[in-house]
């Protein structure tokens, strides 16, 4: 008997490798062939792992040669390709920019008007281009972007940006946020209702990882007169779990929270009175 399995590609080598192969393991997925040669088979799930360049895996996922794959938006928007976002995956979080030599003076768009941008997503950026009616001429370089004005290339760039340190160290200013990006789980729409039924195990795994790696656990010991207040403060959790402490006018509480609001919530606990706050991870978080 043939075991059905899932294939999904991910990047062999990149930004989005180590974190792709991360959640998987976090997803209980072990995979015998760590080597990463170019198939990876799991010993306790139906999954096979392909592993490939990131810029080829749309294109493997349209044509069959596998069912999923783990790759930036951004590399999802250049192909153009009917594939769809299954399940935006929170890593690699970036953005794609216009950037031009920091001591040009900037208003508007209107400055791409005759100009030369250069950059390795030039399907996205015509699109914007046109979409907001810019006349400008699209370079389309492979890599290293960034130095293209410095040698006389272009007058612009459109480049992925994440911390904006390698604009600055070339001496650019990023000008225009075009759009956000981040690693996504993608399909091309159609499974046989084996894989279907795989594919909805795992996305039960994945999203209870994700959902445990914005939230923390926390526990506190509050004074029984501000415990109204407290668990107003905690969003989320409409019932938070309240035991009695052994000095009759102190409670111990838990709840969870999630990570962004961590730091403001912390600093309103604190002015109620609580004390002894524990944040803990949490490790996986079925609803
Ligand atoms: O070899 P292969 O083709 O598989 O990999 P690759 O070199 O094409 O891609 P890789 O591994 O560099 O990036 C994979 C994906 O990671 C991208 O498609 C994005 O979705 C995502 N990602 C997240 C980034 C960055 N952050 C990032 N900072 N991809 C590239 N960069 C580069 C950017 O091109 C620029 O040169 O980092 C520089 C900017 O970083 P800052 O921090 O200086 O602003
Ligand atoms: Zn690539």
């Amino acid at each position: 008997m043939i075991m059905t399995k899932l294939k999904i590609a991910i990047q062999k080598k990149g930004r989005l490798s180590e974190k792709s192969l991360e959640l998987l393991k976090e997803c209980g997925i072990s995979l015998t062939n760590g080597n990463r040669k170019l198939i990876a088979v799991s010993s306790n799930f139906p999954v096979e792992l392909l592993y490939v360049r990131d810029d080829d895996i749309p294109q493997y996922v349209n044509d069959g040669v596998a069912d999923l794959g783990i790759v930036g938006e951004n590399e999802l928007l250049e192909k153009d390709l009917p594939l769809k976002v299954i399940q935006p995956l929170g890593f690699a979080k970036c953005r794609m920019s216009l950037a031009i030599p920091k001591s040009e003076a900037y208003k508007s768009l209107d400055y791409f008007n005759g100009k030369r941008i250069a950059t390795s997503y030039p399907v996205i950026l015509e699109k914007y281009l046109r979409e907001n009616k810019i006349d400008a001429e699209v370079h389309y370089i492979s890599g290293s972007v960034e130095i293209a004005p410095g040698i006389g290339l272009a007058e612009g760039i459109f480049d992925i940006v994440s911390s904006g340190s390698t604009l600055i160290s070339n001496g650019l200013k990023e000008v225009e946020r075009v759009l956000k990006s981040e690693a996504v789980m993608l399909g091309a729409g159609s499974l046989s209702p084996e894989k279907e039924a795989i594919l909805q195990m795992l996305l039960f795994r994945i999203k209870a990882v994700l959902r445990s790696r914005n939230s923390k656990y926390i526990l506190l010991n509050a004074p029984n007169e501000r415990l109204k207040e407290i668990i107003d403060v905690i969003p989320g959790m409409k019932s938070p779990t309240i035991m009695p402490l052994a000095d009759g006018n102190w409670s111990s509480l838990h709840s969870v929270l999630e990570e962004s609001d961590f730091w403001n919530v912390i600093d309103k606990l604190k002015a109620l009175g609580a004390q002894g706050i524990l944040v803990v991870p949490i490790e996986k978080m079925i609803l």
